[in-house]
């Protein structure tokens, strides 16, 4: 628990409420927001609050107030619970994990860079070349992947479009040796569209005027990462067709469909360094395997327009994750033998796209927040229902706690055969014309009784959702009305094979490089390529498996209102982010809860020492027995519960007293031992 602050500044953790409840939590909240505090501790949880200005917090004068000290000793900052993490991960050689949570626009992004800042500040004492090499990598990525994977939004001026989730590896020495990125469903769909009042990526912008400063920063980044001066180049020319693509109008001349912006072509053809011909071709047919024979069929109007768009969206997706994988392979850890060096340890952070509710919700914000119901169910499952199922193992008694279980609404999503992305997966799979309807008459019949899931012609009095357009979900963190158009070709994410061809067959070899799959044949094209949503479900499952691995740290972030003000918290709208981010839930459990724990045998071969029951070796019945001797002679027996395996303590400054008392007894029989070895006893 925070002691350095005087209590003005409200109570540094949430564990120090006079009582748990809603009032006194925000209360709490609010006043540490208004002076400037905006961090605050639940245990080991961070809970963040936007500040939405700048804050004289992250100096490197900062770095060193927090640099190897106790998460207790300092105010909360992010910088104690990467130092935690850090620790966890140099004394322990645990992989650990930094989860950074909550909605759009709550401070993720920021939190992650600081966090990566305060790493790179406290590693690499001796200031080995090859590692500060690497940091510098690590730091300038960041720089490339948000000018090509975040946008503004209605949200946030620098809303992150895609997932990231950053491996940092460490030699044994506790200094980075290498990284690893990766990157989760790019929103692509903005490459050609955005709603009102929102941009595509900052990308497209970093070459006119106005960005013009945070183009020299990335071409700057790209370089000093390693990218050539032609990969630099073709990254600009593959942004530069994808903007003329958008421009690219059709049109018919009787039965033949035809482009009718010629000279852009002859654009497009030079940018992508092949031949007028071919581009063309690609827009305007398709080659098609009837049985044995290969038939080139003529595009409609409308399915040519759908091409390019479907061409400048995967354009744009395929070099975002190539830029992915180059920088993977030039920050990828080298040269590391772990006979030799010892074991290389990890720390993760994860910076998601937070939950999202727009005035037109489609399949993005579907998996956008599918995810952050997994996060949460993560959460859950290691916060909140694993602390309290090992109380009740160990027959620790044990009040329970309610909390709101979100997994049915994860299953909801993600169940095989009744689930939604299955029943848009078997829509898909129908030969023949499917439609955005058909999908949600299935979800209709399967999901009919679902109590977290509704459509106008399940609740016909709602007014507020369209027929066979709709559905609701009740999320976790809010009800979310989504559209259906568009979920089916999202979902498909058909791309011509003629395209990928005309991309191959590009006598640039790094725009030939990103697209292999096009030296296929059309007849070669056999497997039906997974869906969108199965590839996105399957890599969010894999993502969970990953962080329940390692031990994780979590940071909570918090919008405290929706214009961006540094001056104003909206108690509504926080009020409601504390609900469902279940802090007030985690408050309890911690308080009821205890911080540390350990099996007798092992708690007795660490501070046997310092009773004279227990020293050198105990004749007490069980080891049970001998820990309960043990604590009660220290006089902390008031702060302990004994389980059957494990004895658990309460607050962790007794855990120091009894570090502080092993360390003077350790000392004690060192000096003992070295006068019995001189004689001088
Ligand atoms: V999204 O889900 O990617 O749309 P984030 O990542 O949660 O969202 P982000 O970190 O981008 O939000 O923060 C939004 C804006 O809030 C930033 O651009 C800053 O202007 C502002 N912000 C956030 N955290 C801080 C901070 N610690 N200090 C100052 C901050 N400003
Ligand atoms: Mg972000």
């Amino acid at each position: 628990m925070a002691e350095h602050e005087s209590l003005e500044f409200g109570k540094a953790d949430f564990v120090l409420l006079d009582n748990v409840s809603m009032e006194e939590f925000m209360g709490n909240l609010k006043l540490r927001f208004e002076k400037g505090r905006i961090y605050t501790y639940i245990g080991e949880v961070v809970v963040s609050v936007n500040p939405y200005r700048a804050m004289n917090i992250y100096s490197r004068d900062t770095v060193e107030q927090y640099k190897g000290r106790e998460l207790y000793e300092r105010p909360p900052h992010l910088f104690a619970i990467a130092d935690a993490a850090y620790k966890a991960m140099k004394r322990r050689n645990k992989d650990t994990c930094i989860v950074i949570s909550g909605e759009s626009g709550a401070g993720k992004t920021e939190a992650s860079k600081y966090i990566m800042q305060y790493i790179a500040a406290i590693t690499n004492p001796n200031q080995r070349a090859e590692v500060e090499r690497v940091k510098n990598m690590l730091l300038k990525s960041n720089c490339v992947l948000e000018a090509f994977g975040n946008a503004k939004t209605n949200r946030n001026d620098n809303s992150s479009r895609f997932g990231k989730y950053m491996d940092i590896n460490f030699d044994f020495k506790g200094d980075p040796i290498g990284g690893h990125i990766n990157n989760y469903l790019l929103e692509k769909s903005r490459v050609i569209f955005q709603q009102e009042g929102e941009r595509s990526f900052h990308s497209f912008y970093q070459s006119g005027i106005n960005d013009s400063a945070d183009f020299k920063a990335v071409a700057d980044a790209m370089k000093v990462i390693g990218f050539t001066v032609d990969e630099i180049q073709t990254v600009y020319k593959i942004l530069a067709t994808i903007l003329h693509l958008g421009n690219l109008t059709f049109g018919v001349d009787g039965d033949v469909t035809l482009i009718e912006n010629t000279k852009l072509v002859s654009v497009i053809k030079d940018l992508l360094s092949t031949k007028e011909e071919n581009v063309q071709k690609a827009m305007l047919y398709r080659t098609v395997a009837t049985g044995r024979d290969v038939i080139e069929k003529q595009h409609t109007t409308q399915e040519a327009s759908y091409g390019r768009d479907a061409l400048a969206k995967a354009m744009y997706e395929r070099l975002f994750c190539w830029i992915v994988g180059r920088i993977n392979d030039i920050i990828e850890v080298k040269n590391y033998d772990a006979r030799v060096h010892g074991k290389n340890t990890v720390i993760g952070v994860l910076d998601i796209y937070g939950f999202e509710i727009f005035q037109n919700n489609s399949f993005e914000q579907f998996c956008i927040n599918y995810c952050n119901e997994k996060l949460q169910q993560l959460f859950i499952q290691l916060v909140l229902k694993q602390e309290q199922e090992e109380y009740q193992r160990e027959g620790i008694p044990w009040k329970h706690i309610d909390y709101f279980n979100n997994q049915i609404i994860v299953d909801l999503v993600e169940q095989q055969h009744k689930g939604i992305f299955s029943v848009l997966d078997e829509a898909c799979m129908n030969v023949g014309k499917v439609t955005d309807e058909v999908f949600l008459q299935g979800l209709n019949v399967k999901l009919a009784k679902h109590a977290h899931f509704t459509s106008r012609k399940l609740s016909p009095t709602d007014k507020s959702l369209e027929f066979d357009r709709d559905f609701r979900i009740r999320h976790y963190a809010g009800d979310v009305a989504y559209s259906v158009v568009g979920f089916i070709d999202k979902n498909k994410d058909t791309l011509f094979q003629d395209f990928k061809r005309l991309l191959y067959n590009s006598s640039n070899p790094v725009l030939k490089g990103m697209w292999p799959e096009g030296k296929l044949r059309i007849t070669e094209v056999t497997k039906r390529p997974l869906t969108a949503a199965t590839i996105f479900k399957n890599s969010m499952i894999s993502l969970v498996e990953n962080l329940a691995s390692k031990e994780p740290y979590y940071v909570r972030c918090i919008k405290p209102n929706d214009v961006k003000s540094p001056l104003l918290f909206e108690p509504e709208r926080c009020r409601h982010q504390v609900e469902y981010l279940g802090l007030l839930e985690n408050v309890r459990v911690r308080r009821a809860g205890f911080a540390y724990r350990q099996i007798y045998q092992r708690f007795l071969q660490r501070y046997k020492m310092i009773s004279e029951f227990t020293w050198p070796n105990h004749d007490l019945p069980s080891d049970k027995d001998a820990v309960k001797k043990l604590l009660q002679g220290c006089k902390f027996d008031h702060d302990v519960a004994y389980g059957k395996t494990k004895v658990f303590i309460r607050t962790p400054r007794t855990l120091f007293s009894l570090e502080e008392q092993r360390s003077e007894m350790v000392q004690r029989i060192v000096i003992f031992l070295q006068k019995v070895w001189r004689g001088t006893l």
